[in-house]
């Protein structure tokens, strides 16, 4: 019990860059302000279920009407007309701001996708939102449950567990998370996990149903010993660990000399390419890393190239090129993107993907 206590009870200290610190504030400031019912709609990954939940957790100590929505992008209505949102961890694509202004809503934005050129002030304008977000080099070492722990840690003080677990989800920068979460909580990575597993296994476990779990959690226990877990969380192991034991079984590219993998995953657990391409980029550092999972006739990749400073890459760029060439959707960080195809661009990808690489070194 005492060191349960001493464990969930450590106020996790973050040191920041004074630009953040200066928009924390006036993030939290203007949330304090608000009189109105707070919607959050938040991303559905580790990430976003640890800004999400402690971000609703928090505005209730203060007092606040707070409805907590884990949802997938695509989902993102503004409804009640009497209420405020905020969109944590979801980029705010040109779609969801029309439905907003739409809607006549005030919108608070937290998040850390690098935006386009501009899109801070096109949001700031039309959105009337006020924004928290890191800037330039900061972008890889913030992500959204760091960035809400930032904001509110002083009414967090028994849940800096959750953050430390969020902030080791989708984070471009690794280093800074595993500092916190190693100080904070052996069992942070496994709580990344299990937050992420609604995504996995949607028929078996609601985004929703986590949402609730992680706000209602006070112990990383209440998640790991949750009774819908075990099994699922097993499930997920030993699948992850299928491919990534072997991955050269899996690859459709694998070249020792140009060090690039291109995976094909060929399972029954939705997105369960991400764990494996996280799990893959760790490991082959000097890597380019793309793995990719057929899924309802489109093909979902994670690319990776943990060290695209030295090799002069942007996974980014490379998944918007070939996003436009496919009628796809791609974009992300020079170090972590995504992209999603139509199937039957497959083999075009992987000439692409040999194209790309030729003079490689
Ligand atoms: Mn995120």
């Amino acid at each position: 019990m005492a060191i349960h206590h001493r464990i969930a009870g450590k106020i996790l200290e973050i040191s920041a860059p004074k630009g953040i610190k200066e928009r924390a504030r006036a993030f939290r400031h203007a949330l304090e302000s608000e009189k109105r019912k707070i919607i959050i709609y938040t991303d559905t990954d580790a990430d976003g279920h640890g800004a999400g939940a402690n971000l609703a957790v928090a505005l209730e100590r203060l007092g606040k009407e707070v409805e907590l929505r884990p949802v997938d992008r695509d989902n993102v209505e503004f409804d009640d007309p009497s209420a405020a949102y905020v969109l944590s961890d979801i980029a705010p694509r040109k779609d969801i701001i029309a439905r907003a202004k739409n809607a006549g809503v005030r919108v608070y934005y937290v998040d850390h996708h690098p935006p386009d050129e501009g899109w801070s002030d096109i949001v700031a304008e039309h959105l009337n939102s006020k924004i928290l977000e890191p800037e330039g080099k900061d972008w890889y070492h913030w992500n959204t449950s760091a960035l809400v722990y930032l904001a509110f840690r002083d009414l967090l003080h028994d849940r800096s567990w959750l953050a430390a677990a969020g902030m080791h989800g989708d984070h471009a920068d690794k280093g800074l998370a595993h500092k916190l979460f190693i100080r904070v909580h052996s069992k942070a990575r496994a709580i990344a996990e299990v937050l992420g597993l609604a995504e996995h296994f949607p028929n078996e476990i609601t985004d929703h149903e986590m949402g609730e779990l992680a706000k209602s959690a006070r112990h990383p226990d209440d998640i790991l010993h949750h009774p819908k877990i075990g099994s699922l969380y097993r499930r997920f192991k030993e699948e992850v660990e299928r491919f990534v034991s072997d991955p050269k079984k899996h690859a459709a590219i694998w070249d020792e000399s140009k060090k690039i993998m291109v995976l094909r995953l060929e399972s029954s657990i939705r997105k369960i390419k991400s764990p494996v391409s996280s799990t893959l980029g760790d490991k082959y550092r000097d890597w380019i890393v793309i793995v990719c999972q057929p899924w309802e006739g489109k093909i979902d990749c994670s690319l990776r190239a943990a060290n695209w400073k030295e090799r002069n890459l942007h996974m980014g760029e490379w998944a918007r090129e070939f996003a436009a060439m496919s009628g796809g959707r791609g974009g992300g960080h020079p170090v972590a993107a995504g992209l999603k195809f139509p199937e039957e661009h497959w083999n075009s990808f992987i000439k692409w993907v040999k194209e790309k690489t030729k003079n490689l070194s």
